[in-house]
């Protein structure tokens, strides 16, 4: 192939990647269209501002070049000694700085009312939901119904196509209403980010951050962490599920119901066999646990300690039940008694005291924690 055939073609297939349609339609140029009035005033901000400073580009590099081949030395010319005295000369220091403050000015007008309306915290929510980023997970709180959702990414295996995009319990909110997100974090900073539907505030720990929309179309909306958070960073993506208000409420309802049932199970004097809790056990693991003791239970040595082998979960129940319970102040290890039920913690803690060869043959029963909360 000669050279130039060889640009064609690599030409060629720049423009088919480019505009193929609907298989590349996730690498689209632009932004994702927003599905909420905040967010799509920002967008329509960012391309005011790219039209603007598209035009200003295009004007710019005209008189550069302008100036390069009309004003070239080869061709002879001699600096004009007397620009400045002219008109043009003399007006354009003035004119020009107008200009760019009027620009400025095209920007900063609607650019207010868009950071007005972020801080505005005025009006009642319908929905408040307080959104936790930890390492690497979010924990979704409906701070007015007993609901509380932890959304871990899925696996290769599970995930497909939507690898890194996909989770298992996605964020589900009702459309046409305004929604309250409050941020927070439980280790390091986090970043909720999903920008059809918000903007994006910090998550910080031991701090709340707002924000607010209200989504006019159902659909899928999918984000991820936005602020460097350790090694897991790129494996806490975020999926909003919008239905209408109808089908969040029959959702709602579902999800108490569950809770109860789990809730009534967890109270029952029923004595769990250790197979039992074991399965139960290695799920609540997975998803609770995994993230710092590691699927394995090595992890990581001199952040999160093994728990394979480990002191406490192969030693005296009691301890091991009061680490879980209570946390341990002052490190990663929160407090998981307000977190998970009894039958849960005493799920879990059978699964440490069994799994990896920990093989302690110990049976933790939902009335040991119980009584072990006091
Ligand atoms: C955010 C990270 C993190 C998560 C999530 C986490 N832990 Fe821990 N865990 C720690 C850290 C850090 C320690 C060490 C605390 C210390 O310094 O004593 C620890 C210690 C422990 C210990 C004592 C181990 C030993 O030998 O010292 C047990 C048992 C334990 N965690 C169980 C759990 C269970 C059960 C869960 C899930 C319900 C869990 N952890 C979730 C960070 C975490
Ligand atoms: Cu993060």
């Amino acid at each position: 192939m000669s050279k130039s055939k060889m640009i064609l073609a690599v030409l060629a297939s720049l423009m088919l990647t480019i505009f193929a349609g609907s298989a590349y339609a996730d690498y689209a140029l632009n932004f994702p269209e927003p599905v909420a009035p905040l967010p799509q005033q920002m967008y329509d901000l960012h391309m005011l501002t790219t039209k603007i400073a598209t035009i200003i580009m295009i004007v710019v590099i005209g008189i550069v070049a302008y100036a390069i081949i009309t004003f070239r030395k080869s061709k002879g010319y001699e600096a004009d000694q007397n620009f400045h005295k002219s008109a043009f000369g003399t007006w354009s220091w003035l004119l020009v700085p107008v200009i760019v403050l009027g620009i400025d000015l095209t920007i900063a007008g609607s650019a207010t009312d868009a950071l007005k309306q972020v801080e505005d915290y005025s009006q009642k929510a319908d929905v408040t939901i307080k959104v936790i980023g930890s390492q690497w997970k979010w924990t979704y709180e409906y701070m007015d119904d007993d609901i509380r959702i932890v959304s871990n990414m899925l696996p290769k295996e599970q995930a497909g196509d939507d690898y890194l995009r996909a989770v298992d319990n996605p964020l589900v909110l009702p459309t046409n209403k305004r929604i309250r997100f409050l941020h927070t974090a439980s280790d390091v900073l986090h970043a909720w980010w999903v920008p059809q539907i918000v903007y994006k505030k910090d998550s910080i720990p031991g701090y709340i951050n707002e924000t607010w929309t209200n989504i006019e179309k159902e659909g899928t909306y999918r984000g991820q962490c936005a602020e460097i958070c350790g090694t897991g960073h790129a494996f806490m993506p975020i999926v909003v599920e919008a239905v209408s208000p109808e089908k969040y409420e029959a959702w709602k309802a579902e999800q108490l119901m569950v809770a109860q049932a789990a809730a009534a199970e967890a109270a029952s004097d029923k004595v769990w066999s250790k197979d039992e809790l074991m399965g139960r056990g290695e799920s609540i693991y997975n998803t609770n646990c995994a993230g710092c003791h590691q699927v394995n239970g090595t992890g990581m040595p001199g952040v999160f300690p093994a728990l394979a082998g480990s002191k406490i979960a192969t030693g005296d129940i009691a301890a091991h039940i009061e680490i879980v319970l209570d946390g341990k102040s002052g490190t990663a290890m929160s407090a998981w008694g307000a977190q998970l039920n009894d039958l849960e913690l005493a799920a879990v803690i059978t699964y440490e005291r069994n799994a990896w060869d920990n093989n302690t043959g110990d049976a933790v029963q939902p009335a040991d924690i119980k009584s072990a909360r006091k």
